[in-house]
Formats: C-alpha cells, structure tokens, sequence
C-alpha cells in the first residue's frame, strides 16, 4: 500500500519462454532466435531479473491464433512439417507464401504460438492492470498477415495483442520502429480509429515489404489514423531522435490513447545485417525512453535484428531503460556467450560508422511537416 499522491513505482513485467530461443529457421537465414537467449542472459546478468516480474510464458492456442488468422492457414501452420512438405496438395505452398524468407522448419508452429503466448500473458497483465509496462524480446512479428505468413513472420503476435486490448481499451496507439515497415499490423487495423498505426522505416517503393509510404493514412473510419515516415539509408541518431520526438509527442498528445505499443525491431541500428541505418544503442533507446515519459501503459515488443550480439545489447540496454536503470558500459561478470561480444566487451560499441546519411535535412523536414499535419487533423 502506498500514501495517497505518492509516486507508485513502475511494475514491469518481463515475459520469456527459454524454449522460444532453440528453433532454427535454417543454416542460412539471417533470423537467429538465438538471438533472444544472448538477450536474457545479459539482461539477467546485469541483474535485471531482480527488478521486474519475471513470467515464464505458455503457448498460444489455436482459438487464439484465429482470433485473427484463418483457420485453413492456422491449420496448415499446425499440420505442416519439413517431412510432409512434398506430399501437400499441389499450389498449397504457393497459396500460404512458404519459400526462403519464411521456410518451413522443425517444430514451427511450437515457435509461433510460444512467441505469440509471451504477447498474450504480457497483454493481460496490462489489461488487469498488474503490469504498468510488460516486455516480450521475442515478439515483434509485425509483417504476418491473416491467411499467410511474411517476411520471417508466421503468427502476428501484436494483431492479436492489440485484439485482445481493444475488449477494453478505447484507443491504442502501435509504434514501430523496426527497419521494415509494420505493414500487417497497419493492414489489420486500416479501417478502425480505434487504433493508430505509426511506423518509420527505410522505403524507396522495392525495399521490402514495399509499403509505407507517406500518403498511406488509413481508409474509411481510420482515415488518417495510420502514418508511415518513410527514410533513406544512413540515418544517424540525431536526425532520428528530432523526427521522431517531433511527431510522436504531438501524436500521443493528439490521439491520447489509453495503452501503448511499441515494436523495438533492432534492425534500425548500425551494423545490422540486413540494415542501411547508422543508429546507436542509445539512440534507439532514447525513443523508448520517450515514449515511457508520458507515463501510458506499454507493451514492448521486439522484432528483427540481424546482428545478434547488438541485438541483445539492445535490448538489454532498453529493459533498463524500462525500468529507470541505466546499465554500465561493462559487460557482467561471468556471462555466459561473453566471446561474442567482443573486442571491446562494451554494451554501447559504436554503430554508426558505415554509411552516409542519405536524408537531407529538408527531406527531413518536409517529412516532419507532413506528419504534423496527418497528426493536426486528429484535433478537428
Ligand atoms: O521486419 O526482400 C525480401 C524478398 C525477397 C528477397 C529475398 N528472397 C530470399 C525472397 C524474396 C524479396 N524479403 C526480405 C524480408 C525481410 C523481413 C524482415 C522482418 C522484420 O525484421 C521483422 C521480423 C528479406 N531481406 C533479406 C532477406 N529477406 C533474406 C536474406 C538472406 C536469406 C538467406 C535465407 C533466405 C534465403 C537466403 C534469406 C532472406
Ligand atoms: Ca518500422
Ligand atoms: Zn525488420
């Protein structure tokens, strides 16, 4: 019990299933969940476990899933395996888009509802008010959509969380700042102004998924509540932080939604293997940081993140962030995995050394006006 007009703290609530970080996408692919182990042993070993509510998640249920999905592709996601692949009805892999960037591999439904199932406990312990923010490093899967996985996403995770949160939320805000554009969690929610989509990511109309530009601003009842800020290769972390501290602090003030949700895909760092941005740990994280000062409830996502030892870094360093601790540069003592992140054995090794900002400064500027006056329109 705390006095009236004190200062509650923050619960955070942190939503893991070990098994989620051992299933492989196969030798070549560039999405390692592995990813996710190197991510809580560091945020264990920097003792973090002692600070938040620790859940050890279940699977999601087939219920859950058509929540969104259909139950013809959550059935094939369910029966479908690297030994019956050759003896499915002829077109069914053409129909559900199974091929190199969302293979079939050992045991994927087991990995979609695990990292599904951390969305949905993190979503209720929100929804009942026992989490003020609750984070899921394995989620974030923002490209599948309802009859076919895409881009290394099979079950959209946060389409079903937001479902979930509208039973009693009146408005939800989805913020992603993955490289890609969020584009199956925009898709799903077009038509509704009950819940608002932003994402910024690297667009030049082929960059995949291929959505995302500017003028798409949602139809019908969600007229004007999606926005997309499209961005050129090398964006560093100033320029960033400015658009997006200058668009989602008017958006939040505008929109006032009752729950956040934030998808922290570490695919928009430096150095990331499949990236073109040149952001900084810190960088990336002063957008979390931000979006927490407005005191809404969050669910926090992660997403892709192609580099794994900067991808644990990363979010390691924003479970911090979450809980008001700012972690120190040295890695902990007797960590597990510690020879992947070295030479410099740092939390924050420098990122954004590789390429050129291609986002002029009126680039930046117009796409910030055009923002604004998307956001101006929510005020009447
Ligand atoms: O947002 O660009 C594409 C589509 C293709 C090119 C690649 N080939 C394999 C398929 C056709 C046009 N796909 C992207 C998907 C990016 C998904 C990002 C997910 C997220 O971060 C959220 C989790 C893409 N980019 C790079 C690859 N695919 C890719 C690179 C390397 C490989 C290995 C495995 C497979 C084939 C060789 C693959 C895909
Ligand atoms: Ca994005
Ligand atoms: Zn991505």
């Amino acid at each position: 019990q705390f006095e009236l007009g004190a200062a509650r703290p923050l619960r955070v609530s942190y939503h893991f299933n070990p098994k989620v970080s051992h299933y492989h996408y196969g030798v070549k692919h560039p999405m390692k969940p592995f990813r996710l182990m190197l991510t809580d042993h560091l945020v264990s070993g920097y003792g973090m476990h002692k600070v938040m509510d620790l859940y050890e998640t279940r699977a999601a249920t087939n219920d859950e899933l058509t929540e969104f999905h259909t139950e013809d592709y959550v059935h094939f996601l369910q029966k479908v395996s690297p030994d019956n692949l050759g003896k499915l009805p002829r077109g069914t892999l053409e129909k559900f888009n199974i091929g190199d960037d969302c293979p079939i591999f050992q045991n994927l439904y087991d990995y979609a509802t695990l990292y599904t199932g951390a969305s949905l406990d993190a979503t209720r312990k929100l929804i009942n008010g026992q989490s003020d923010i609750a984070i899921n490093w394995s989620g974030g899967l923002h490209h599948a959509k309802k009859n076919s996985p895409s881009g290394f996403c099979y079950v959209n995770d946060i389409v079903l969380s937001i479902v979930n949160l509208l039973r009693y939320h009146p408005r939800v805000l989805y913020i992603d700042i993955d490289l890609h554009h969020g584009d199956g969690v925009q898709e799903a929610f077009y038509t509704t102004d009950r819940v608002y989509t932003i994402s910024f990511h690297k667009y030049n109309g082929d960059f995949f998924p291929g959505t995302g530009d500017i003028d798409e601003t949602g139809c019908d009842a969600g007229e004007r509540f999606a926005l997309n800020v499209p961005l050129e290769d090398g964006i560093d972390d100033d320029s960033y932080i400015n658009l997006f501290k200058s668009v989602i602090g008017p958006l939040i003030t505008a929109y006032n939604p009752t729950v956040i949700i934030q998808q922290c895909g570490a695919d928009s760092l430096g150095h990331d293997r499949l990236g073109c941005f040149n952001l900084n740990i810190k960088a990336h994280g002063e957008c979390v940081k931000f979006v927490k000062s407005f005191g809404i409830p969050m669910l926090v996502v992660g997403g892709g993140g192609y580099t794994p030892r900067n991808v644990s870094r990363l979010w390691a360093y924003e479970t911090g962030v979450l809980n008001d601790v700012i972690l120190p540069k040295d890695l902990p003592e007797g960590l597990s995995f510690k020879n992947f992140f070295g030479p410099d054995y740092s939390l924050y090794p420098v990122l954004d050394d590789l390429y050129e900002n291609k986002n002029s400064k009126k680039y930046l500027e117009d796409t910030r006006i055009r923002c604004l006056e998307n956001i101006r329109y929510l005020q009447g």
